[in-house]
């Protein structure tokens, strides 16, 4: 026996290659079916959204799993059917409606799989009093609400960036690479890493990669990982997930960290030229539209930061002074950036040393600030990143100054001593870069089985 490893692809005409009148085969899962005195619809959903199917009680004829000949009344949502008709033109409506200028005039149909529950969710009627408890049922019911034409283009978007991310990435130079989520140190510091137990000894589940990914940079050069990262937040808000994406890239060579920051806009450039190309479908579908990363983008030290929202009154608090940004100033700095700039996109640099992770460089003119940065879109942080430390002595004095033992360092420190060139990187949140692309208020919508304290199922 021999496979015919010729037969991959769809062989002939397909719903993504017809024409009008031609005569095609597609499957897909009942997304709606609604039976009329002359026949009837069938709302067809196809990996990018529904197709619609028109039933004739003169032409259509319905064969169940065993073949048997059946009436359109045996059909019913979430069933897996098969239909062989011919190509309409059509104007079709409904924002979901991936195919709207073709319609099927239904010959056959014949169903290969049914649910075994006559109460299906029904992903048409997923409407409750209020956000909080439809966010609820949609999440305790992810498995299947995920099929609602809105979250499957959510994800669609996600995925894309994703895929615009690795693309810009290796054709840059960028060598992916796979990191371990099992620790034995937290790299980021703080109280939100998750521990386990490790055949009786403690490890943790990885906050970030970010010394694997420096220490791949005195491999390749230039790296980038797409990967879950942990963090044990106790906070149940809009903005944190327990387990969420990370996109890490990790640069040498570098002159400073503003190479890292023009390389972070020139990514997202793609991103957002890749999505909009592709996904013009699902931001109408979501009535989203792309954010707009000019070719100055604002960048602002942190301090100016402050000023600028103190001296223009925008924040309801002075902030001058504080080592951080406060969520009101990210919406407040962002909404003045658009306003005066047209940027939906602003960088905030210089955090202060004692504020940062140990790993970030300390500005030489003000060793009390790093050469780091964040990066806010639509009023909130999606990146952060900036140059590092590359010598040993330095991480060893730094660690010393923070009350760290570098010997639980050692394999990190080991990289340096071995020598390393100067080299900084960013990592961006994909489930919330995706929430600032859509618009979408919460980004546990922007994950595909979102953690957070309270949930760890489905
Ligand atoms: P940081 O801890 O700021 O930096 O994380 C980088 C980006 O990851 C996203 N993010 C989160 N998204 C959802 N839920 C969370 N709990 C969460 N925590 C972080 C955010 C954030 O901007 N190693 C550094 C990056 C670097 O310097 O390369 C780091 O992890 O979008």
């Amino acid at each position: 026996m021999f496979l015919d490893a010729t037969k991959h692809q769809p062989q002939g005409v397909t719903i993504d290659n017809c024409k009008v009148g031609d005569t095609v085969t597609v499957s897909g899962m009942i997304h709606n079916v609604r039976v009329t005195k002359w026949g009837g619809f069938i709302v067809l959903r196809k990996s990018r959204g529904l197709l619609q199917a028109v039933v004739s009680n003169e032409t259509s004829r319905f064969f169940n799993e065993n073949g048997e000949a059946v009436e359109m009344n045996d059909l019913c949502r979430e069933m897996a059917i098969s239909i062989t008709g011919v190509v309409n033109e059509a104007k079709i409506k409904d924002p979901a409606a991936f195919y709207n200028t073709i319609e099927i005039s239904v010959n056959e149909v014949h169903v290969l799989s049914r649910p075994t529950t006559a109460e299906v969710v029904d992903m048409n009627a997923l409407k409750f009093g209020d956000e909080e408890t439809l966010l609820r049922y949609k999440f305790d019911n992810r498995q299947v609400t995920l099929r609602n034409p809105r979250d499957m283009a959510i994800l669609k978007v996600q995925s894309t960036i994703a895929r615009a991310f690795g693309e810009f990435l290796a054709a840059n130079g960028f060598t992916q690479i796979f990191t371990p989520k099992i620790v034995s140190e937290g790299a980021e510091g703080g109280a939100n890493v998750f521990k386990m137990d490790y055949f009786g000894k403690q490890v943790y589940l990885a906050q970030s990669p970010q010394f694997y990914k420096q220490i791949g940079v005195g491999v390749y050069e230039r790296v980038f990982e797409i990967a879950p990262a942990y963090r044990a937040e106790k906070h149940n808000t809009s903005r944190h997930l327990n387990e969420y994406i990370s996109l890490d890239v990790e640069m040498g060579f570098i002159n400073g960290q503003e190479d890292v920051m023009t390389l972070e806009a020139a990514l997202l450039r793609h991103i957002i030229a890749t999505v909009e190309k592709e996904c013009a479908h699902e931001l109408n579908l979501l009535n989203a539209t792309a954010p707009v990363l000019p070719k100055q983008v604002p960048a602002w030290k942190l301090s100016e930061v402050h000023e600028i929202l103190f001296e223009n009154h925008l924040c309801e608090q002075d902030h001058r002074g504080e080592d951080d940004l406060a969520p009101e100033e990210e919406r407040a700095i962002c909404k003045y950036a658009l306003e005066k700039y047209g940027s939906d996109f602003v960088f905030v640099t210089h955090f202060p040393s004692e504020h940062r992770a140990f790993y970030a460089m300390d500005d030489p003119m003000d060793p009390s600030l790093t050469l780091s940065f964040d990066l806010l879109m639509r009023g909130l942080e999606i990146t952060s990143g900036g140059q590092r430390i590359h010598k040993e002595q330095e991480y060893r004095d730094k660690m010393i100054r923070r009350g760290m033992n570098p010997d639980a360092f050692r394999f990190y420190l080991d990289t340096f001593k071995n020598g390393m060139p100067p080299h900084g990187g960013f990592a961006i949140g994909l489930e919330r870069i995706t929430a600032c692309f859509l618009g979408i208020a919460n980004v546990k919508e922007c994950s595909m089985f979102p953690r957070d304290i309270n949930r760890v199922a489905p």
